[in-house]
């Protein structure tokens, strides 16, 4: 095997962060045998949530989130079984309201991404939500029908984060550089092209994930003959001076 002589496409900075699968380290959490982690974003690089790729080699029996904490999972591959029985297949997402979630049984052989976050209730905490990726609930970003948007979670202002797929036909990319002081987490799904980060363009593609800190300027192209398609978190209905 040639050795890769200390190269990843990985780069983590103070305010944005790639995260390329060649330098994944997958570990065991407490809680959930049978399960392997990569925690890629979390609150010690400066981010205000967790996104983790989890995988199950065995069947695998996960415990509840701790006390005020949201999860938001999206599954990849396998099936996750929620504790009434309802099962999320490839492409089907639940968020799970703090204190609410009793134990996941993921099957063996199973992918997912999991955020986990303090939910900032500002009235009654919302309820659970469950769903699928559905092309045809998607609609043009800004007008632009060669982006479509899919918000997965209703738009009521209880909710205190968007979950969103964007799907971006060959060469479509974002109208302008984004800056804004919520933050983001970002899984690639299919395809790739250019991201934009601060004062650095990077080449990204399926698999890889992505942290925005607040105010990072921020800008996508798509490249190649399929287009590119990503799920993207982002903390929303909070004001800024209590943005956490
Ligand atoms: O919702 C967003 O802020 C989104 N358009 N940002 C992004 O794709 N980087
Ligand atoms: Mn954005």
């Amino acid at each position: 095997m040639i050795p890769n002589f200390g190269m990843t496409r990985s780069d983590i900075r103070a305010r944005h962060a790639l995260l390329t699968s060649e330098s994944h380290e997958w570990i065991t959490q407490p809680g959930w045998t049978g399960a392997e982690f990569a925690c890629l974003i979390s609150p010690d690089m400066g981010a205000k949530f967790a996104m983790s790729l989890v995988r199950c080699v065995d069947d695998c029996i996960a415990v509840p989130a701790d006390a005020g904490v949201a999860r938001f999972l999206f599954c990849l591959g396998g099936t996750v079984t929620l504790p009434d029985g309802t099962r999320l297949e490839p492409e089907a997402f639940a968020f799970l309201p703090p204190d609410t979630d009793s134990g996941l049984r993921i099957a063996g052989g199973t992918r997912l991404v999991l955020f986990e976050w303090r939910f900032l209730p500002r009235g009654p905490v919302p309820p659970r939500v469950l769903g699928r990726v559905d092309p045809g609930k998607a609609v043009p970003l800004r007008g632009d029908d060669w982006l479509m948007v899919q918000k997965l979670l209703p738009t009521d202002d209880s909710f205190d984060a968007e979950f969103n797929i964007m799907s971006f036909r060959p060469g479509a990319s974002l109208a302008y550089v984004e800056t804004h002081f919520m933050e983001h987490g970002l899984l690639m799904l299919d395809g790739g092209g250019v991201y934009r980060l601060d004062d650095r363009w990077y080449p990204v593609g399926a698999g890889d994930a992505i942290w925005m800190g607040p105010h990072v300027p921020q800008w996508f192209g798509a490249l190649g003959r399929d287009g590119a398609r990503y799920l993207i978190y982002k903390n929303y209905n909070r004001p800024p001076l209590e943005c956490r």
